[in-house]
């Protein structure tokens, strides 16, 4: 397994939180004024001789991201504990990252020291509903790449999950990033079609529970919400160019992890080929990006969702040094890629 692939992975998810983070909630964003952004870093840039002083500044997604990767590597295999405390204590130092509404409750409690079970305050959410948002999804790519076999993907995607987002639509939604993160690390020995065929087959069992069955009912989802998102981007994949507005009405733009993950995966899988609109030199990476900051809403995290499957599966080469580099933190997660890359390649059978 490539190292760069991982160092792709945790870079790519920094630049689309840092980038996306720029024109979050907006619900209308032109081609124009992201590229207007772009070359305004970019001038700056060359004014200086280096990266603009600006730093594009990491919002919440990554504080909680670094927070993962920093216990995998200290705490293995995964101490929920552990993870509860980082989560925590990085809310505490520094609030003013664009955390979810709810989820400072959850920290609030865990704080208190009231708490037996570190899960209890994420339970306890929405009337005992628990959250759906993305929050768990959001920084969940330190998962894949620590670990090299799904069962064990799915068990620490869903255990991280669950110390903020108890709903199975919450986790569930960890899982199936974790999972395209997983997939996207094979590169292109694994074609578009069968990196899909992987993920419903996984999504199939996972969904089939009987919780999952529950919660996705009660909302009025139907079951296998996230199944048969999957299914509608096969649709709009073998349809080829489907306008964006489409995809936000079907695959949603917000902040709830099933109108986020499918979308962020559907990006990453759309901005293989060229994309109409966008500048012709563009990779997929940087494609992969702004195609998510275009359609609007949760643009932060649905681009550093598809920032993270991006970058594992084309690797850091395609993370431009303007990018990485006016992005808050950018060395860590240089750092860490590698020692993920370590620590994955000891848990290889040999
Ligand atoms: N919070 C934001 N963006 C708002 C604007 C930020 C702005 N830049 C600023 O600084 O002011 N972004 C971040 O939040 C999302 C991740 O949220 P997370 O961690 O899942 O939090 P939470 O609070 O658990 O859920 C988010 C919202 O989803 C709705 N919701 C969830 N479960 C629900 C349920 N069972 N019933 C009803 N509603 C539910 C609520 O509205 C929650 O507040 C990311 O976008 C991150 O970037
Ligand atoms: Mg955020
Ligand atoms: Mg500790
Ligand atoms: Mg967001």
């Amino acid at each position: 397994m490539l190292l760069s692939r991982f160092r792709g992975a945790l870079l790519g998810a920094l630049v689309g939180d840092c980038i996306g983070a720029v024109f979050e909630t907006r619900m209308t964003i032109t081609v124009g004024s992201v590229l207007s952004f772009l070359r305004g870093l970019e001038n700056n840039w060359k004014k200086q001789g280096r990266p603009g002083r600006t730093v594009l500044m990491y919002t919440d997604d990554t504080a909680m991201a670094r927070s993962v990767v920093q216990s995998l590597l200290t705490k293995p295999p995964l101490d929920e504990k552990d993870l509860a405390e980082r989560f925590t204590a990085e809310y505490f130092s520094d609030p003013d990252r664009g955390y979810g509404m709810g989820v400072v409750h959850v920290f609030e409690k865990l704080q208190s020291g009231k708490y037996q079970s570190v899960f209890t305050p994420a339970k306890e959410q929405f009337n005992g509903k628990g959250s759906y948002g993305n929050g768990a999804a959001m920084r969940v790519v330190g998962i894949p790449l620590a670990f090299p076999n799904v069962p064990d993907i799915i068990k620490y995607a869903k255990i991280s999950g669950e110390l903020t987002h108890a709903s199975s639509l919450g986790y569930n939604g960890a899982i199936l990033l974790a999972l395209a993160v997983h997939y996207a690390l094979q590169g292109v020995n694994l074609s578009r079609e069968s990196f899909l065929e992987h993920l419903l087959s996984n999504m199939q069992e996972i969904e089939g529970d009987e919780k999952s069955r529950s919660d996705a009912v009660e909302l009025e989802l139907g079951e296998f919400p996230y199944c048969n998102r999957l299914k509608k981007i096969k649709e709009f994949l073998d349809k080829g160019n489907v306008p964006r507005c489409e995809v936000v009405e079907e695959l949603g733009h917000g902040v709830a992890a099933f109108e986020s993950v499918p979308t962020a995966i559907y990006s990453f899988l759309r901005c293989m080929d060229p994309v109409d609109d966008l500048p012709k030199e563009m990779n997929s990476l940087q494609r992969t990006v702004i195609f998510c900051i275009l359609l609007g809403g949760d643009t932060d995290t649905i681009a550093t969702m598809a920032g993270a499957i991006a970058g594992a599966y084309h690797g850091e080469d395609q993370v431009p040094e303007l990018w990485r580099k006016s992005s808050e933190g950018y060395k860590d997660a240089e750092d860490w890629g590698k020692q993920l890359w370590e620590l994955y390649s000891s848990r290889l059978p040999s």
